[in-house]
């Protein structure tokens, strides 16, 4: 059975990458809501409805797990679709909480998203509850999302617009910074040249896919071998944008992509 994973666009896919290195043998069904991404400016209500059609999209597959790889659906929808689904269902911020303290030495966290994300306070929640006395410090980053969707997540655009977001972090004493947005680690090496290599960068893809093999592992359901492995991409949106990203992202020769509606 295959492991479910939704976004608003491409941005899982970073999830998807740490999920292919550090879980080989497992099959994986992917859905990027490109045509209607960024979700990040939505409604709440919104943001939950279009992540439940993603969710009842996958039931076809008989998915074994769900990954939530979008913080502003994790922060939104995560525990209500945790509990009506028989299967488990992870989110990605508590992973990147956790990663954060695990590395933070000052606890001075930073933390970026979309406006959502930010605004639901969802990882300053997350921090305090593993550590109370912590300075969280966030910051909404609207720009990057249609960056990254765009595919110019490297280029001059890209550092300008940047640099000029993250300014206001530049006065704050952070150590730590969370990429609080599943697109984000496909601007990390800009971002992390901006802080000079002074702030560490933290990415819940790592955590989410570690929480995701105790998870399989515990309840005997790791695949042993990858005999005919298959991954499936569906996007919303345009199959050869997506298509390109996830090759380049993915270091992938090929990669099999559907358009899909959802309603
Ligand atoms: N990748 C989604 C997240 O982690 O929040 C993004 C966002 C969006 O749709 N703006």
């Amino acid at each position: 059975k295959p492991i479910g994973i939704i976004d608003s666009g491409v941005g899982g896919l970073t999830v998807v990458k740490e999920m292919m290195r550090q879980l080989p043998n497992e099959p994986i069904v992917y859905i990027g809501d490109t045509a209607r991404c960024p979700y990040g400016p939505r409604p709440c209500e919104e943001i939950k409805k279009f992540t439940w059609e993603m969710v009842h999209y996958l039931e076809k597959f008989e998915i074994k797990m769900l990954i939530i790889a979008c913080n502003t659906a994790t922060a939104v929808a995560l525990k209500e679709i945790r509990s009506e689904l028989p299967i488990p269902v992870l989110g990605v911020i508590n992973p990147g909480a956790r990663a954060a303290i695990k590395v933070s030495k000052r606890n001075q966290i930073g933390v970026i998203g979309t406006a959502m994300t930010i605004n639901s306070k969802a990882y300053e929640l997350a921090l305090k509850s593993i550590r109370k006395h912590i300075s969280v410090h966030g910051l909404a980053c609207p720009k990057f999302v249609p960056l990254v969707e765009s595919g110019e997540w490297s280029g001059p655009i890209a550092k300008e617009i940047i640099e000029d977001t993250l300014a206001p972090l530049k006065t704050t004493p952070i150590d730590t910074l969370i990429l609080g947005c599943t697109h984000y680690p496909l601007l990390e090496p800009l971002i992390n040249s901006y802080f000079a290599s002074k702030v560490k960068i933290i990415s819940s893809g790592e955590e989410t896919a570690r929480e995701a093999s105790v998870i399989l592992e515990h309840t005997h359901s790791l695949n042993d071998e990858a005999d005919h492995l298959f991954h499936q991409f569906f996007t919303t949106g345009s199959k050869t944008i997506f298509k390109a990203i996830a090759k380049q992202w993915l270091e992938l020769e090929d990669i099999t992509v559907q358009s899909i509606k959802l309603i």
